[in-house]
This record gives C-alpha cells, sequence and structure tokens, in this order.
C-alpha cells in the first residue's frame, strides 16, 4: 500500500492568502489523495489569524491535516488566560475578539505537540521549534504526551493553571516550552529560546548537538526563520519567515513535499520544496513604531 503524499509547511503566522495559495497547490498536484502537516505558529504576527484557524481546521477535520502547536499558538492561550499581556508586536485580537474564542481555546489547547510517522521507511517527528538533543524518539513521544494531556484533557481551568505554573519545577512544562521555543543548547543540557550569539559560546544551535548523537529518526520543525530553510541529514527546517517579507528580507512559505515512494527522504539530496512568495511586506508599517 503506498502512502499518501504529505506536505509539510512552515510557519503561517496569520498569512492566510499564502497558507490558500499553497492548499490549492496542494489540491491541483495532488487532488483529495495528500495530507498537508503544519509545523504550528498558525498565528501572530501576520493580519489574518483567525482565517488561517479556519482553513486549517478545516483540513484537520476533513482528515487532510495535521498540525502541532507552536509558541505564537500558546502565547495566544496565555494572553487569554491572563498570563501574559500583549504587546505591540502581537496580532492575534481578532481571535481574541472572535465569539467563537472560548471554542478555539479548547481546540488549540487539544493539538498535539509532537506527531510521529514514517516516510520512506524512516521514523521522524514533526515539532515546532525542537527536541532536546538527549531524547530518542520514543523519549520525545513519552514526555510530549504527557504535556498534551496536561495542557488538553483537563477542564480549562486545568490547562491555564499548568501553562502559568514555575517550567522550573514541572517538568512537562519544561518539555512544552522546550519542543514550541528552543533554539541553542549548551554542553550541560540546558536549553534556551534565543538563538546562538557570539557572547555566549556555550550556547550552540539545539540540532548541532542534536546530530552528534545519532539518532537515526527524523525531525520536520519550523520556528527559526533568521535561520531559514535548513536541509541537512535528518532535518528539515521549514520556516523561511512569510510574515517578515519587509523587514529586510523575502518572506516565503515553504513546503516540502517528498515523494511517498522515495526511499530515505531524510537523507536524501533531491529538492521537493515549494516556496509561496509573500503578498506583501507586513512588517513595513510596523517598523516605522518604536519597540
Ligand atoms: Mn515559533
Amino acid at each position: 500500500m503506498s502512502e499518501r503524499q504529505r506536505i509539510f509547511v512552515g510557519d503561517v503566522q496569520g498569512c492566510s492568502e499564502e497558507l490558500d495559495e499553497l492548499i490549492r497547490r496542494a489540491h491541483d498536484r495532488f487532488g483529495e489523495d495528500s495530507e498537508i502537516w503544519l509545523v504550528g505558529d498558525l498565528v501572530n504576527r501576520g493580519p489574518k489569524n483567525l482565517e488561517v484557524l479556519r482553513q486549517v481546521r478545516e483540513l484537520v477535520e476533513a482528515g487532510r491535516g495535521r498540525v502541532v502547536l507552536g509558541n505564537h499558538d500558546l502565547n495566544l492561550l496565555r494572553v487569554a488566560a491572563g498570563l501574559r499581556s500583549m504587546s505591540w508586536l502581537d496580532t492575534f485580537n481578532d481571535v481574541l475578539e472572535s465569539p467563537d474564542f472560548d471554542d478555539w481555546f479548547d481546540w488549540l489547547r487539544g493539538l498535539p505537540l509532537m506527531l510521529r510517522s514514517t516516510l520512506g521507511g524512516q521514523d521522524f517527528a514533526m515539532v515546532h521549534a525542537a527536541v532536546h538533543p538527549d531524547w530518542s524518539l520514543d523519549e520525545l513521544e513519552r514526555r510530549t504526551r504527557r504535556a498534551e494531556a496536561r495542557l488538553g484533557d483537563g477542564s480549562r481551568a486545568d490547562a491555564e493553571s499548568f501553562l502559568g505554573a514555575d517550567p522550573g519545577t514541572d517538568p512537562d512544562l519544561d518539555t512544552l516550552r522546550c519542543v514550541t521555543s528552543c533554539r541553542s543548547v549548551n554542553a550541560m543540557g540546558n536549553w534556551r529560546s534565543s538563538p546562538p550569539d557570539e557572547m555566549d559560546p556555550d550556547f550552540i544551535p539545539w540540532h548541532v548537538e542534536w546530530s552528534a548523537r545519532n539518532h537515526g529518526y527524523g525531525i520536520v520543525y519550523g520556528h527559526w526563520s533568521l535561520q531559514g530553510l535548513h536541509v541537512a541529514p535528518w532535518l528539515r527546517g521549514l520556516d523561511t519567515g512569510c510574515v517578515h517579507h519587509g523587514r529586510g528580507r523575502r518572506g516565503l512559505l515553504t513546503a516540502w513535499s517528498p515523494p511517498p515512494d522515495e526511499a530515505e527522504p531524510f537523507l536524501s539530496s533531491s529538492d521537493h520544496f515549494w516556496h509561496i512568495h509573500a503578498r506583501r511586506a507586513y512588517y513595513a508599517r510596523r517598523d516605522a513604531e518604536p519597540v
């Protein structure tokens, strides 16, 4: 039995027109027999967050889409829960002010933090940001399932108290934050969301340390638009910053669509990437405002 065509998509962040173009392209090329897998950060910074949520939920409910939670999606929940105040860069008011907001809150907190499957006989995981270098695929699954249950299985009040816990003493919250926001790690196994910088050479990109452990599973991820498209053995980083167009960069929504019959796609150098150009400079106006 052949596998369905899967199309992995980077951070959308409210860029609904570009997502719509991508969905239509996937449909024209593969018909109904394809699945769109999104790395999360469906919302924030971009113009049409509620519309993106609707587009993605329609795909998921039709059995043609899968999605994991990103840090911006969680930030929306945190703002709604009173755990975080809106920043001037946040644009998800359209979701917060929606009459269906309670339903969106519950839909988002029920999303997975990690999806696990195989491609061309290779095991892989999709997460928003990163996998801790020490974690095997089983360890990643065990940890994320526990964190997902804490966020999604109980009442909304349970979810809010989990999100408001101290990640220093709650390992499930640390897992949630690591897979949704990590960019760098040090040799002690500490992680942080900021990228490596010259001032602190102890911290290096998470995937450098992860690759050194030869785990032998693939990771599809997003979250790091400044790094851009990242193609390396076992790694496919897809955030090319569609929403950052106009900020001295060319914004692209990137997708990876390896043919289902390709052997060892995570070790292949074949190019199956799609790039949808950002419609306009989403940051042009905002850059004029003080930070
Ligand atoms: Mn992110």
